[in-house]
């Protein structure tokens, strides 16, 4: 059976690492099936859509949350909604994997203080990769 990831990066928290997300969820595809794709897609509407629209948006998350294997997350770029999943993944009891560029930001103590979290600083995005690797072996 597949694997299935949960990738979460920044949507309406800025968008200035998009095509990193997309090179991540196209890596991780060879190991598995990434339940969402659209994280890294360029064109994506940023705005909020209403109360109903967004309800719907939170009700697939979190059926993919509870669906999902492993959770990978990029937080170089700070996401409210991003933190929100990775609480959501711990109390669901998933495997949550944290990257971000030490050398661009400084992770919130909330997750760096949580023995619970895989984190991984990076400096380079080839690390991303190694570190992926040795995860899915
Ligand atoms: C349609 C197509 C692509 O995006 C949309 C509409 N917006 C969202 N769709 C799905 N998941 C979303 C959307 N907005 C936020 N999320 C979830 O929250 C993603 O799983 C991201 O990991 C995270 C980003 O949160 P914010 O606070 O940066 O928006």
């Amino acid at each position: 059976m597949d694997k299935k990831f949960y990738f979460a990066g920044s949507i309406r928290g800025g968008r200035v690492d998009a095509a990193l997300y997309r090179r991540i969820i196209d890596y991780l595809q060879q190991f598995g099936k990434v339940l969402t794709e659209h994280v890294g897609s360029t064109n994506l509407n940023l705005k909020e859509q209403g109360r109903s629209k967004d309800a719907m948006i939170y009700d697939q998350d979190t059926a993919w949350l509870r669906e999902c294997d492993v959770v990978v997350a990029e937080c170089t770029c700070p996401s409210l909604g991003v933190g929100y999943e990775l609480a959501f993944a711990e109390k669901l009891g998933k495997p949550c994997h944290i990257f971000y560029d030490k050398t661009k930001t400084q992770l919130s103590a909330m997750l760096t203080g949580n023995p619970y979290f895989h984190i991984h600083p990076y400096e380079t995005e080839e690390e991303v990769f190694e570190i992926l690797l040795k995860i899915e072996d």
